[in-house]
Formats: C-alpha cells, sequence, structure tokens
C-alpha cells in the first residue's frame, strides 16, 4: 500500500508522522471518509467541500488547494490500484511542542491512505441491526461542534464501547436535550406513514453526504422529505429505520432498545433506497483511472 503524506508516497511501514504532531497529541485535526465504487470516486467535491469547513472551524488552514486535495486523492486510488475501496483523507495540526497552543505547529500534515472498510457483518444488511440508546449524550454544538469531523472521536467512541458492551453494533446519541442526534459513525432515519425524517443538524447531526444523498433520492422517489425534533418514542414508533453513512451505506434497523421496529425486518422503502443508493454509487462519481 503506498500512502500519501505531504506529497510523497511512503510504503506502509514507512508511513509515519511525529509523535510531537498534534493530531496525535490533542486529536488536533480534521478527517474524511470517502469511497470508491467501480473505479470513480463516490461524492469527491462534497468530501473535500465539507474537510475544507471543517479546516475553517478549528482555524486550520489546510496547505492545498480544494483542486489539488481532489487530485491528490484520485491519484493515491490511482497508486494503489483501487477500483472500489475507503480512503481515509486526515489533516493534523502538524508537529509542534508539548502544549496545546496550535501556533506551536508550523505546518498542518495531510495524509491520504486509500485501502479497504468492511464496518458491519453482510448478514446484517439483509436481517436489520438491533440497536440501543446509550448514556453518553452526543457533544454540545457550543463545546465542540458535531458538524466539524474533528480528530476528537472519543464522545463517539464512548458511545460505541457502550453500545458493544450491550451485544450491540451500533449507538444512538441523543443531545443535551435528549432528542435524537445521530449514531456514532452513522446519521439516523425513520419511515413514517410516508415520510422519510430524520434529525436535524441542529440537533447535533453530522452533516452526512449519504444523508444528503438519501434525502435527494427519497425525495425524487415522491416520499416528503423533513428534518424535525425526534424523540426515542417516534423512532420506536416508525414504521421503518435505518442508518446512512460512507461506510455503512444504508444499515436497516429493526429493533430499537428492546422495541421492534415496524415489522421486524427491512422495509419496502428502506430496500428501494437501498437499490437506488446501489444504482447511484455504481454510476456516479469522479473517474480515477480516466
Ligand atoms: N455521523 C458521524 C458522527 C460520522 O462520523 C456519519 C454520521 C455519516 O456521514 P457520511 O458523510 O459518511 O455519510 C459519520 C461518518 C468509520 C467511519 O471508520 C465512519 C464514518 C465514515 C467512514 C468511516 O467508522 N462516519
Amino acid at each position: 500500500m503506498k500512502i500519501y503524506i505531504d506529497g510523497k508516497y511512503y510504503d506502509e511501514r514507512n508511513a509515519k508522522i511525529s509523535v510531537f504532531d498534534h493530531g496525535l497529541l490533542y486529536g488536533d485535526g480534521i478527517f474524511e471518509g470517502i469511497r470508491a465504487y467501480n473505479g470513480r470516486v463516490f461524492k469527491l467535491k462534497e468530501h473535500i467541500d465539507r474537510l475544507f469547513y471543517s479546516a475553517k472551524a478549528i482555524l486550520l488552514e489546510i496547505p492545498m488547494a480544494h483542486a489539488d486535495i481532489m487530485a491528490a486523492t484520485v491519484e493515491t486510488c490511482r497508486q494503489n490500484r483501487i477500483r472500489d475501496g475507503y480512503i481515509r483523507l486526515v489533516v493534523t495540526r502538524g508537529a509542534g511542542t508539548l502544549g496545546l497552543n496550535p501556533r506551536s505547529c508550523k505546518q498542518p500534515s495531510v495524509i491520504i491512505i486509500a485501502g479497504k472498510i468492511q464496518l458491519y457483518p453482510q448478514e446484517l444488511y439483509q436481517q436489520g441491526m438491533d440497536i440501543i440508546t446509550v448514556p453518553t449524550t452526543r457533544n454540545l454544538h457550543s463545546a465542540l461542534n458535531p458538524a466539524i469531523k474533528s480528530l476528537n472521536y472519543l464522545n463517539n467512541i464512548l458511545a460505541k464501547i457502550e453500545a458493544n458492551n450491550a451485544g450491540c453494533e451500533e449507538a444512538i446519541m441523543l443531545n443535551a436535550a435528549g432528542f435524537v442526534a445521530e449514531c456514532t459513525g452513522d446519521n439516523i432515519f425513520v419511515i413514517k406513514e410516508g415520510h422519510l425524517l430524520t434529525p436535524p443538524l441542529s440537533a447535533g447531526a453530522l452533516y452526512g453526504i449519504t444523508r444528503r444523498t438519501v434525502m435527494e433520492l427519497a425525495a425524487q422517489a415522491g416520499l416528503a422529505v423533513s428534518e424535525p425534533d425526534l424523540t426515542r418514542y417516534d423512532l420506536f414508533n416508525a414504521d421503518e429505520c435505518f442508518l446512512t453513512g460512507t461506510a455503512a451505506e444504508i444499515m436497516p434497523v429493526v429493533k430499537i432498545d428492546g422495541r421492534t421496529i415496524g415489522a421486524g425486518k427491512p422495509g419496502p422503502v428502506t430496500r428501494n433506497l437501498v437499490t437506488q443508493y446501489h444504482t447511484l454509487t455504481k454510476a456516479s462519481g469522479q473517474p480515477i483511472y480516466e
């Protein structure tokens, strides 16, 4: 595997960054998780846009232009002969002194890894997932805005551990007001009487790129799409529920906190969206090999 670090490619065992990098010392940095399908990078521009928005929010100056990061991402896929894969793009604050002042970091680092990801077992896509609400609430906007895809994922990791301890693969995180925010690495949706509902960004959801894509597909299919505040009660009484994410794609949910959702198996609206999503991922995106 060839890994891109600051303009050069390194073998896996030589791909290293400084122990003084504030990305490591403080989680001071940002990232993106991107997919390639069928020789194309899916929603590349949208991911790089979000990377720049995250950077702006944490006053991190990415040392490359938008177009150059797009080109480096595609080139890293080419170097690794990726047709279908997963790309992790990381920008760290860079090496500095021991002490959290980011002004000691002279040069942010850009890292691009192109490999594979299998987030959840395949059979869960057929059966649907059983998930729970966990005690750890999503970060407050006023503390660390969940819209920022930062290297500070402890909030999500704690929730994931709580889910894993209960035998579940994913966790529903509420915000401090008790409304549903999102899952640890996925957005959440419900279907109720022909309406597609998902928490608003103000509830503490990441501006998910799969989330937006699914909302567009649903609107095209004639579903009413809205973003109201949702409570656990709304989830329990939904006709269908599913999660979205770049890695997860669309994952049906059939049980929440012991309550069976709808008929207890992936529903027709979810299955239709899955089909449409797969059609879209196969046929669109930035070509890698032309
Ligand atoms: N919420 C959170 C907190 C996320 O981290 C999503 C929602 C879905 O967003 P996208 O834009 O991907 O639709 C994410 C994204 C992993 C992994 O390694 C996690 C994500 C993406 C890729 C890999 O677990 N989360």
